[in-house]
């Protein structure tokens, strides 16, 4: 993290080197000796620590010459699968009313997206919303209309409430039905992944079973295009996590992109878009609101409000590591 700090201190200014990466990218193949960056291909970046796992899975479709759009669902898809995650797909925590509902989306290299939102009982939301992106004219499908569609594509229909959550969500109904979870490393895991190919090309992904115990039907940023995920494939991606309400206020991963095409790096076009959070929400100090990014050229980086958020990253010739962002506030004790 340091080296990488210090190289950005040192080296080109962030707006020539964004400029040299977009004006080689679209004619070079990988490997070809005009290409700049080469050495930082692929790339594969997302939140939280169960993130290794799910770049791990990403980084196999990328080394073998698939695509970041493949690699983006294969990664997030070993996340909604793990019955240990408590905020995405299997395992994760149901709302108010005891259901388990989802949220993902997902955004290709020409700018494509499919969304779906307050899905329940089936376990890869992210394929879903993947299929809304190739078979439909929409973005986005909600509610009963996602799980009809994915139950048309053949999908199974499963319970994701696991015995542990339903004894976790009874405790909490019976005791304390008022407690809005502080949202943090403990209740907070979404996954949010970002993928440059081989090709010099940008997918994103982001899945989640929300905020714990939320209002029956509330759908949080992460399958927002604009909120939770942004890729341009000009310039780079952003993806989210933390408390929703707060992302969305802001639109803070396009903000954060926006950012990058202004020439900041994907540390600061993060740091900016919390920036941008806090002046939107009074009540930040309550609450996390983490980025990350990653750039065309293969920079990437990150920012949240409190401590405790962290994420994964892997990058050619090195080992899978996990980074923690710069941030505002320690986080209470
Ligand atoms: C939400 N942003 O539903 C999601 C939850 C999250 O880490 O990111 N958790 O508000």
């Amino acid at each position: 993290m340091s080296d990488r700090r210090h190289f950005l201190k040192q080296g080109l200014p962030a707006a020539a080197l964004l400029l040299s990466a977009c004006t080689q990218d679209k004619a070079t193949e990988p490997g070809d000796k005009n290409d700049k960056f080469a050495a930082n291909k692929p790339v594969v970046i997302s939140t939280w620590r169960h993130g290794l796992a799910a770049n791990a899975g990403a980084w196999e479709v990328l080394e073998n010459g698939g695509s970041a759009l493949d690699a983006v669902e294969a990664g997030v898809r070993i996340t909604e699968a793990d019955p240990d995650g408590r905020s995405v797909g299997l395992g994760g925590r149901p709302d108010r009313d005891g259901i388990v509902t989802l949220d993902a989306c997902i955004m290709n290299s020409r700018g494509d997206c499919g969304s779906v939102a307050a899905l329940e009982n089936i376990l890869h939301p992210i394929t879903v919303a993947r299929r809304v992106m190739e078979d439909t004219p929409h973005v986005m499908l909600v509610g009963q209309g996602a799980k009809d569609f994915a139950l048309s594509l053949g999908m199974e229909e499963i319970d994701l409430l696991l015995p542990e959550t339903r004894e976790e969500y009874t405790n909490w109904k019976k005791n304390n039905p008022d407690y809005r979870p502080p949202i943090n490393v403990e209740n907070h895991d979404t996954i949010g992944l970002l993928a440059l190919d081989k090709n010099g090309d940008l997918a994103g992904a982001c899945t989640t079973s929300g905020a714990a115990f939320k209002y029956h039907g509330r759908v949080g940023d992460s399958p927002i295009i604009g909120a939770g995920l942004y890729v341009d494939n000009e310039i780079g991606g952003a993806t989210a996590t933390g408390w929703g309400e707060a992302v969305i206020r802001a639109v803070g991963c396009f903000l954060v992109v926006e950012f990058m095409r202004q020439g900041h790096s994907p540390n600061d076009a993060c740091k900016l878009a919390v920036e941008r959070v806090i002046s939107k929400n009074p009540d930040w100090k309550n609450i996390q609101v983490g980025f990350i990014a990653l750039a065309k050229d293969g920079r990437s980086g990150g920012y949240c409000i409190q401590s405790g958020f962290d994420y994964a990253l892997q990058e050619p010739n090195k080992q899978a590591e996990m980074l923690v962002p710069g941030y505002v506030i320690e986080a209470p004790q």
